[in-house]
């Protein structure tokens, strides 16, 4: 399908400053102009806005949580519009939080569409977090327990429904940093979190497969790509670096593997940090990913 470009330029769920910056180190690395050059229709819709970081402590375990919810309305009605026109939306963080409101829009389309939804959440994190359990009060760490309901009122009705998600629709690759409390509540919901360790002993492409199996051609598959998920030696722009990351030839795999599903129908770009990169190289490997995601490959492969 046609593509939808946004960026949301806020760092409003992190701590560190500087995703706000995201989008245009994206823009500058190209990514239009590398979509468009496989033969897609990509238009650039331009940045949404919303409130500024005010830079304060976290309040009953939440940091941010109005403006988070600014933004992500935001988010979820330009999603929702796109996902409405026949779009495919992609989304330019920004910081993660902002998965609620496109996750959630993605949701709503595909229960209006007959279609059912699979989730790919590529990141070190599992941002299954709550305020309860979070050690930071970030945002940017709940995202996918707000998607499964669990999350204040005002991040976990925006499709209308609560939950948007359930926990067997996500898939997560990447995993090396799960907080203690978090690490129960993933095991008590059963995410399927195909960790570094696991990705270290039957590789990536065994991996892969079992991440998308069961999808058809009536799956709508989201990617939420953290680009934290990357090795820090390879991606050191972004806020929460963890070492023991993605290669860059398995992160090409990952991508050439949702390309061949076929199944692709939005994506979340986040936690670029052009405050902490080196010469914006995180935002042009992400354009190489990028590339990949949307069929570039070496050969002609049948
Ligand atoms: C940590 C960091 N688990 C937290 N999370 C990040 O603060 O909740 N997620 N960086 O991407
Ligand atoms: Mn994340
Ligand atoms: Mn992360
Ligand atoms: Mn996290």
């Amino acid at each position: 399908p046609p593509v939808s470009i946004f960026g949301v330029p806020t760092d409003i769920g992190a701590s560190k400053r500087g995703a706000s910056m995201g989008p245009e180190a994206l823009r500058v690395a190209g990514l239009v102009d590398a979509i468009a050059a496989r033969g897609v229709d990509v238009r650039d819709v331009g940045d949404v806005s919303g409130p500024r970081n005010p830079v304060s402590a976290p309040v009953d375990g939440y940091r941010h949580l109005d403006e988070v919810t600014a933004w992500n309305r935001s988010v979820f009605d330009v999603s929702t519009r796109e996902l409405q026109a026949g779009r495919m939306p992609i989304l330019l963080g920004g910081d993660h939080c902002l998965a609620i409101g496109s996750i959630a829009a993605v949701a709503a389309h595909c229960r209006s569409m007959g279609k059912q939804l699979r989730v790919l959440w590529l990141d070190a994190h599992a941002d299954f977090n709550t305020h309860e359990l979070t050690p930071s009060g970030n945002i940017h760490g709940m995202p996918v327990a707000c998607l499964c309901g669990m999350g204040p009122t005002v991040l976990t009705g925006f499709g209308g429904i609560t939950p948007a998600i359930s926990p067997d629709q996500v898939r997560q690759i990447g995993i090396r940093s799960v907080d203690p409390g978090e690490k129960r509540l993933v095991q008590e919901h059963g995410l399927d979190i195909y960790d570094m360790r696991y990705i270290d002993e039957v590789g990536m492409r065994r991996a892969m497969e079992e991440a998308l199996e069961g999808m058809d051609a009536n799956t709508h598959l989201h990617v939420s790509f953290d680009v934290d998920m990357l090795d820090p030696a390879i991606a050191p722009g972004t806020g929460t670096r963890v070492p023991g990351g993605v290669n860059y030839r398995e992160a090409q795999l990952i991508m050439e593997m949702v390309a061949d599903s076929g199944c692709l129908g939005s994506l979340d770009l986040v936690e670029i940090n052009p405050a902490l990169d080196r010469r914006n190289a995180t935002a042009k490997l992400a354009v190489d990913l990028v590339e990949s995601l949307f069929g570039k490959s070496t050969l002609m492969r049948d």
